[in-house]
């Protein structure tokens, strides 16, 4: 009778070990089985910011002639399964451009929250123009609050307003960041206006 219940257990474990090794890991690049039976897995990149840069070539840096120089970033959001679940709650803009003398939008708070969502205190200026320099910025999700971590699928959407007229079209590059300072970044795309990018 022992002997019996020996067995099954060997069985079971065996069985055991194989549904561990069969499993289906997203996101995991390198499961490593151990002899202890533990999984050891090194995951891949975590993007949490996303880097949106200006255009070298636009028109409006070269040239100088309009109070808002370079790309115009009125907010960014993150799209999941069709529907925006967060907008930016942290910026980071020391990199803000100077390419051009004079922009009258420069508050970088401006790219904060909901689309053409006016400051109380600027109701003018709902947006950053780059000036030749880059942002990067960080989400939170609209119902709970929480951190936002990017997931594969999801879109970066980015509310840019577009001018109007000759040489007004102002074009920008989205990179995925692992912080604000981009040392590990994913180029997704460059657009202009209303563009989404998928991861
Ligand atoms: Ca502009
Ligand atoms: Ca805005």
């Amino acid at each position: 009778m022992k002997k019996i219940s020996m067995g099954l257990v060997v069985v079971l474990s065996f069985a055991f070990a194989a549904c561990e090794l069969d499993k289906t890991d997203e996101g995991v690049t390198d499961d490593t089985i151990t002899g202890d039976n533990t999984t050891t897995e090194t995951v891949e990149a975590v993007y949490k910011w996303v880097r949106i840069s200006d255009d070298p070539d636009n028109e409006s840096l070269s040239t100088c002639g309009n109070n808002n120089p370079g790309a115009d970033i009125d907010a960014v959001a993150i799209v999941r399964g069709g529907s925006i679940i967060g907008w930016v709650d942290q910026i980071v803009a020391d990199k803000l451009g100077s390419t051009c003398g004079t922009n009258t939008a420069a508050n970088p708070n401006e790219v904060k929250g909901n689309e053409l969502d006016p400051d109380a205190s600027d109701a003018e200026n709902m947006f950053l123009s780059l000036n030749g320099g880059e942002i990067s910025v960080h989400f939170a999700d609209m119902t709970t609050g929480t951190e936002i971590v990017i997931q594969k699928g999801d879109q970066i959407k980015v509310f840019e307003i577009p001018g109007t007229g000759s040489g007004q079209t102002e074009y920008y590059d989205v990179d995925l960041c692992e912080d604000a300072g981009c040392a590990t970044s994913l180029a997704l795309g460059n657009g202009s206006g209303e563009a989404q990018f998928t991861y």
